[in-house]
């Protein structure tokens, strides 16, 4: 039976609300938070998982930690930063899942949370100007206000592998791994897939297992984390700077407390632009990719040279030949950072060592799963106790396209963006009267940090309601032809970049048969936001009623 650790009303089976949220990660909390306790409307959320926290709750697999620096990567609410400390600058799950219980501690969120309760139906009348949400145990809600906080990373990928179900080890995909953990220890490890995921399970799992093998279609052009630990004092001495931080953080492109510099590649001689390479690697984590010259993702040729660097540092840490070639190639095997690149902390070394390997899969592709392991196009079979499936998910659009969604018509939202997507500000839908929604398709989403991302647009959100509100007005809707200029905004951004060029899940390419589109806006925070404040003067885009 559904176990609910909330209680009360919400569990009733039919609910009235003004605002229901789908999603108790960063963005639902956020949202409830503001709704609920600034703009005094009665808010609940269903969240389909048994606890808060989003990706943080669903995602355990081994060496599971962000990779954003803390305090960066948490929310600028006072009452919450003011009495929380990290033991690491970059935290694992277990603490994030921690930050969430003290964060349940400091804004009472739980008691408005239904937990485990999964939306598979929701649609706008437009008579009795409110939203009908069903959920798979068989309840509904309703409400003025629907709002889908799901994240980007809502629903898995599985690649359609022939025999899949044949093996007779465990299998696991990396969102949703066992609870209470996989014993690795003297197993035969395979992970498929290096993308963020990929690179943390094998560099972790690799610490216990006989022997781990990484299957790369792509190389990640990962990026030296410096993970370090940090004091409970460091941390209180430096919360005087912590509103400075967040109000910095805004102003980036990405949502970080660092920008690109005001130079481009070629303004410095090579040996200047060697010393700043150097300065950003040796600082760690994203500086190279967000900190660097300001051309990096717009000029080819600026590109390379920080691929160059990238591939000389590198392939300095693998001895082996034939590996060094597959995880970090002479030449480009894409833009740099055109693809998320991963912090890693001894991924390398740990692949360099005799029984670890890499395969090439997109030399000898996968061609099927036996009882005992799996099959390349080479017809060689490779024997394991544990898989792991780090290969990511219908990534930004997946989510929303399986939840359901119907506009007034009835028409599914699945529908509607099959051969594209179309959003008004990345948070509202022309055809979905009074529906927001946040970190999701065309917002700065993958381009961004999260935490920033959620309080950016979810600042946005809590204003246009708490208008709608103040001014008696019942139903908000963006016009089509602000989706299509939203869309053509988009897409002009993402193809000044070098991201178009990328086989890259930021475009789509991920998923067999997904159309090819920039799925993120691509022009920065400041013009993000300037952007979404001038559609709120005067609802510039929408039909209010
Ligand atoms: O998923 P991914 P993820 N045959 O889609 C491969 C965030 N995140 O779970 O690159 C063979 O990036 C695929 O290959 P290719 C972060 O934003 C953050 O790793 O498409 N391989 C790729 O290598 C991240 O970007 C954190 O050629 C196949 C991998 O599977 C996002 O979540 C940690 C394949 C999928 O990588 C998603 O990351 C984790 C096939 N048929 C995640 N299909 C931190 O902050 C797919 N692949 C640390």
């Amino acid at each position: 039976a559904p176990m609910h650790p909330g209680e009360n009303s919400t569990y009733a089976k039919e609910l009235e609300c003004d605002v229901l949220i789908v999603g108790a990660g960063f963005g639902g909390v956020y949202l409830l938070h503001k709704l609920r306790d600034e703009v005094g409307l009665n808010v609940k959320i269903f969240e389909a998982a048994n606890e808060l926290g989003g990706v943080w709750r669903w995602n355990c697999y081994p060496g599971a930690r962000v990779d954003t620096q803390v305090p960066v990567y948490e929310y600028s609410i006072e009452k919450v930063w003011k009495d929380w400390t990290w033991t690491q600058k970059y935290p694992d799950f277990n603490e994030l899942r921690n930050y969430f219980h003290h964060v349940e501690k400091q804004l009472d969120i739980k008691k408005d949370v239904s937990f485990n309760t999964r939306v598979i139906g929701s649609q706008f009348d437009s008579e009795s100007k409110t939203w009908t949400v069903k959920t798979e145990d068989g309840r509904t809600a309703k409400c003025k206000y629907l709002i889908n906080a799901i994240g980007f990373a809502a629903k898995r990928h599985f690649p359609d592998w022939k025999g899949l179900t044949d093996f007779k080890g465990e299998l696991h995909h990396s969102s949703f791994w066992p609870d209470s953990g996989v014993d690795v220890k003297g197993k035969r490890v395979a992970v498929i897939g290096t993308g963020s995921t990929g690179i943390q399970i094998a560099q972790e799992t690799a610490k216990d297992a006989a022997s781990v093998t990484v299957f790369q279609r792509t190389p990640n052009l990962c990026l030296p984390m410096r993970q370090r630990d940090l004091t409970k004092e460091e941390q209180q001495n430096a919360k005087a700077e912590y509103p400075e931080i967040y109000r910095k953080r805004l102003t980036t492109f990405a949502g970080f407390s660092y920008d690109y510099i005001e130079k481009n590649t070629f303004d410095d001689n090579e040996e200047d632009r060697q010393k700043f390479f150097e300065e950003l690697w040796a600082e760690g984590g994203f500086r190279y990719w967000l900190a660097g010259y300001k051309d990096l993702l717009f000029d080819a040729k600026a590109n390379d040279q920080a691929y160059n660097f990238w591939a000389k540092k590198t392939r300095a840490r693998i001895a082996d030949p034939r590996k060094r070639d597959i995880l970090a190639p002479l030449k480009a095997p894409h833009a740099w950072g055109t693809k998320r690149p991963s912090l890693e902390q001894n991924f390398y070394e740990m692949m360099d060592r005799a029984e670890n390997d890499v395969v090439n899969v997109k030399e000898t592709p996968i061609t099927e799963f036996t009882e005992t392991g799996i099959v390349t196009s080479d017809g060689k079979l490779r024997e394991f106790d544990i898989i792991a499936l780090a290969t990511g998910f219908d990534s930004v659009t997946g989510g929303m396209k399986n939840m359901g969604l119907k506009d007034t018509e009835g028409k599914d939202l699945a529908e509607r963006w099959k051969n594209g997507t179309w959003t008004y500000l990345g948070m509202t839908c022309h055809g979905f009267p009074n529906m927001f929604f946040l970190y999701g398709a065309q917002g700065p989403t993958a381009f961004s940090n999260g935490p920033t991302c959620v309080e950016v647009q979810g600042d946005w959100i809590v204003d246009a309601i708490a208008t709608m509100q103040k001014t008696g007005k019942q139903t908000i809707e963006a016009t089509k032809d602000a989706e299509t200029e939203w869309h053509k905004l988009v897409t002009e951004l993402s193809d000044k970049t070098l991201f178009p060029g990328t086989e890259s899940w930021y475009m789509g390419a991920n998923i067999p048969g997904k159309p090819r589109e920039q799925l993120n806006f691509a022009g920065g925070f400041p013009l993000y936001e300037k952007e979404c404040r001038n559609a709120l003067d005067g609802w510039k885009g929408f039909v209010v009623t």
